[in-house]
């Protein structure tokens, strides 16, 4: 099967899935529905949920139907904070996907709620799955607890602090590394580490994708950074304090690609030990490094 295919299969059954976890909740607010629906169904390129599955049915050839609860909980969680980002006490900003923001539709509060909806409904899904296998339920739980970790107050929360109060390093390289490595990377890490722990990996295996997916989720920041990147940008100051550090202000637009691809060619080489089995994973890691959007 070529890559495109295998990974619209993927986005098909992870669609699938997360509206039939919608389908089950009942007796909420219509405008919770909708704008639940609205930015979980907007055009996500679903890249944590398909590094889930292609890690844990994959790589290690497990059944989907178990995995799939996490595919689906790392979206929601990928969304609340999206829609949170968004709010006008954070980035302000009007558009996402080329669509008007949660907030600029439904209102600030609703934006909010929508949010601590799904990060609630993520740990929700995750459980009531973890229930259907009691004699696995320790490795369950200890999956979930790689998540909650990530997303929570030591990963992507920390992360965005970091970046609001540009929390200063040693350097600008080191602030920077230090901010997406918790803020963007580590729940592209952990939708990898998750899928194995869940699959009971070896500790090389585990340590191999967790590497895999810190560089190519710093990988995925520098060039979100160089498509996002204006000429006059050049300009900004970047010591302590600055208003705007992003890595062409620090590296530069060409020495910026440059660190992507180095990223990624080191990510690529972290999962030799799976030998053909990580195709599919080292191609999507290429097709990341040549993103356009
Ligand atoms: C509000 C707690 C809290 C955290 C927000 C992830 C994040 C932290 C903010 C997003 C800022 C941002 C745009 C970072 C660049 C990298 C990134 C995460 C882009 C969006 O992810 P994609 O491209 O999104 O996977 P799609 O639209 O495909 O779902």
């Amino acid at each position: 099967m070529n890559f495109k295919t295998e990974i619209s299969l993927y986005k098909r059954q992870i669609d699938t899935a997360l509206r039939d976890c919608l389908g089950q909740t009942e007796d909420f607010p219509e405008t919770l529905r909708m704008s639940i629906e609205y930015s979980l169904f907007s055009g996500g390129k679903r890249l944590r949920p398909v590094l889930f599955m292609s890690a844990f049915e994959g790589l290690f050839g497990r059944d989907p139907k178990e995995g799939l609860p996490y595919a689906c909980a790392l979206e929601m969680i990928h969304t609340y904070s999206l829609i949170h980002d968004d709010l006008p006490a954070m980035d302000n900003d009007d558009y996402r996907r080329g669509k008007l923001t949660s907030h600029k539709v439904f209102g600030e509060a609703a934006a909010i709620l929508t949010g601590d909806a799904l990060l609630n409904m993520a740990y929700e899904v995750m459980l009531e799955n973890a229930f259907k296998y009691p004699d696995d339920l320790a490795t369950h739980l200890k999956a979930i607890k790689l998540i909650a970790h990530a997303s929570g107050l030591k990963g992507m929360i920390s992360g965005q602090m970091a970046d609001i109060e540009l929390i200063w390093k040693t350097s600008a390289e080191e602030t920077l590394e230090y901010i997406h490595k918790k803020k963007t990377a580590a729940l592209i890490e952990v939708s990898l580490s998750a899928a194995a722990a869940l699959a009971k990996a070896s500790e090389d295996e585990f340590k191999a994708l967790s590497s895999f997916g810190n560089l190519i989720g710093l990988a995925f920041q520098v060039i979100d950074d160089v498509l996002d990147f204006k000429a006059e940008d050049e300009v900004v100051e970047c010591g302590q304090g600055c208003a705007k550090l992003t890595y062409p202000i620090v590296y530069g637009l060409e020495g910026s690609k440059n660190k992507a691809q180095d990223y990624i060619n080191k990510a690529i080489s972290d999962l030799d030990l799976f030998g053909n089995k990580a195709l599919f994973l080292k191609s999507l890691a290429q097709y990341l490094a040549k993103r356009q959007e």
